[in-house]
């Protein structure tokens, strides 16, 4: 059986919201980060980083969401939140889940963790630079879903899509919400009606955005 360690509303999210989609068992262990949980020696033995998610596969502590996210896939094709491994699609689909891990979410971490940087609050201007990039990010997906959308590879939803659903969520309190980006917001209002976003946000205890 899966296990996931997670902290609510964080990246953790994607992982405990693919695991709903894709019917399987899991036990969740919750990272207390109020008491610093996930810097604890226990905690550092699987992940050093001291983040989540983790995910344990019964062999295996894995990190790092895009990679969890592709193992999941790849794990249970049956549910198809991935294109195929030969599909003409699959390239499209990777290209997707780092660009969101890669150019938009370092952004959001720094957004969110002035220590990252050794500050315990931005200057203005660092705020409004930050902003900046991630509304970058959100134009440079609006702009694609625009063109080859209606999902980000195309006709179909994929676990890309509701990773970007994920880091939309986390705009919620920013000045401009990345639901003001109406191909995005049609992403996110799609995937938000699914039963399993209900459950989980239920579970991690969330009731902000949930439609
Ligand atoms: N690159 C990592 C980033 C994970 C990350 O930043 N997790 C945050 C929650 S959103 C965390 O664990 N924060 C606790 C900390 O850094 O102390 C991933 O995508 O999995």
């Amino acid at each position: 059986m899966y296990q996931l360690y997670y902290s609510p509303g964080s990246a953790s999210l994607i992982v405990h919201w693919l695991l709903l989609e894709l019917k399987q068992p899991f036990a969740l262990h919750k990272v207390d980060f109020a008491s610093s949980q996930q810097k604890s020696a226990e905690f550092l033995a699987i992940n050093p980083a001291g983040q989540v998610p983790v995910l344990f596969d019964g062999v295996r502590y894995i990190c790092e969401s895009a990679a969890i996210v592709l193992y999941l896939t790849e794990q249970h094709p049956a549910a198809e939140l991935a294109p195929a491994i030969d599909a003409t699609k699959r390239a499209e689909f990777i290209q997707w889940l780092m660009y969101l891990t890669n150019q938009l979410a370092p952004s959001f971490r720094l957004w969110f963790y002035p220590a990252d940087l050794g500050m315990t609050e931005y200057p203005a201007t660092t705020k409004l630079a930050l902003q900046h990039k991630i509304e970058s990010c959100w134009q440079r997906l609006e702009q694609h879903l625009e063109q080859h959308g209606p999902w980000l590879t195309g006709a179909q939803p994929t676990a890309a899509d509701f990773l970007m659903t994920m880091y939309m969520r986390w705009s919620r309190n920013m000045p401009n919400s990345a639901l003001a980006w109406p191909k995005l917001k049609w992403v996110a209002d799609q995937l938000r009606q699914r039963s399993s976003w209900q459950q989980l946000n239920q579970t991690e205890g969330l009731t902000e955005w949930l439609y």
